[in-house]
């Protein structure tokens, strides 16, 4: 047994420590959550009849989020995450409208590549709306690409490059005219918004009719752990599958089996940290993010927009400053429209992280 952990041992010390990543939206799982992932290793939600008690804490999970999101009775399940999320909001939204691969959705072109992948698994077209100055929707391009084919509109609340939020109150009175399905993506900002005073991206505004938040992402939990909730129960049902073997008789999720260690490791986080706790987390983030963005401003590099959320991209020549970043040990990422380099400050990025970056980006940026 010894000789095979050693081995392991070997593999996982190759992967970099998040101490060097800025690149990511995934963080180091609090402790707690760890711990309850661990409990819940052997069990299996696809057969929820064997599992009684998690499929239990599960209802618990989506109840408290429903609430904290603005609807008591929204109903959902947990995911793998972001994408697997949209795929199931888009299906049962194309699902209510029409049983057939036609129609199409609208998303901003901030959108996350997971709408890609649901165009080609449905069969529909992805429309890309502009977006406008601030890098968020453009609403008269989301109104202009609307037609009869239309059966989704899809806002982001904290966009994968720039953290930026869209405009949700205004997609909702659109979606709302036109009597059509609005998704919100807030795979990222959901775990973010709500502590920064933004409470207006969700089932609030009128017209959300489904949800994406991750809380392996901002909430501290362990991979994989998205959810996915919707307003109204036929939404969820519209995605059913009869599972004659099972002990259930129907089934709504995309994958068949799933761990119920993301139920656990949610709870464990909401119990033992609270949303207070995750406010303490979140404003720190955000403290970090601003000191960076002066530093890194005093240094020469311009902030693409003022940051919304803990993300913050500099204008410059990317691909070739994410090279020689990568030679002094730091991950970040790099983004095409505007040209810029990106760091996603989660809670792994301490001060001491953060001023430590700033120096060699400063050293790097002489050699450019
Ligand atoms: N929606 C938004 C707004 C996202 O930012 C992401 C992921 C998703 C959906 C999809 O979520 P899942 O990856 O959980 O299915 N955004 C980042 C990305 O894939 C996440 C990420 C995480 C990137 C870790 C890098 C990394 O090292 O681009």
């Amino acid at each position: 047994m010894d000789e095979v952990l050693k081995e392991l041992e070997h593999y996982l010390s190759k992967d970099i420590p998040y101490s060097r990543v800025l690149s990511s939206m995934c963080t180091n799982p609090h402790p707690i959550a760890v711990k309850a992932h661990c409990m819940f290793l052997r069990t299996n939600l696809g057969d929820p009849g064997l599992f009684p008690g998690t499929f239990e804490l599960e209802k618990k999970v989506l109840s408290i989020l429903g609430n904290f999101f603005g609807c008591e009775s929204a109903v959902g399940y947990i995911s793998t995450g972001g994408t697997e999320s949209n795929i199931q909001a888009i299906r049962a939204a194309r699902n209510v409208w029409k049983k057939s691969n036609r129609g199409n959705i609208i998303v901003p072109e901030s959108a996350h590549f997971s709408f890609d992948k649901i165009g080609d698994l449905l069969g529909i077209e992805v429309r890309k709306a502009k977006l406008d100055e601030e890098y968020k929707a453009d609403l008269s391009d989301v109104e202009r690409l609307v037609d009869d084919e239309t059966f989704a509109i899809v806002g982001i609340a904290g966009t994968t490059e720039l953290g930026q939020v869209d405009d949700i109150k205004s997609l909702s009175k659109i979606a709302l005219e036109k009597g059509i399905f609005l998704h919100v993506d807030a795979a990222f900002g959901g775990f973010v918004l709500p502590f920064i005073g933004k409470k207006d991206f969700d089932f609030r505004v009128k017209g959300v009719s489904s949800l994406a938040v991750d809380p392996h992402k901002m909430g501290l939990a362990t991979i994989p752990a998205g959810v996915i909730m919707f307003r109204e129960e036929s939404y969820l049902s519209s995605l059913c599958v009869e599972t004659p073997y099972l002990t259930s008789s129907r089934q709504y999720t995309l994958t068949g089996t799933r761990p119920g260690t993301g139920a656990a490791s949610i709870y464990a986080v909401l119990k033992y940290l609270g949303f207070d706790g995750l406010k303490k987390v979140v404003l720190e983030c955000m403290r970090i993010t601003k000191m960076l963005k002066e530093e890194v401003e005093a240094i020469g590099l311009e902030p693409v927009i003022e940051p919304v959320t803990n993300v913050v991209c500099f204008k410059c020549k990317a691909f070739r400053l994410r090279e020689l970043l990568l030679r002094e040990g730091w991950f970040v990422s790099a983004i095409n429209r505007p040209e810029a380099i990106r760091c996603v400050i989660m809670p792994h990025v301490t001060e001491d992280i953060a001023l430590d970056f700033v120096s060699s980006l400063k050293k790097t940026l002489s050699f450019i």
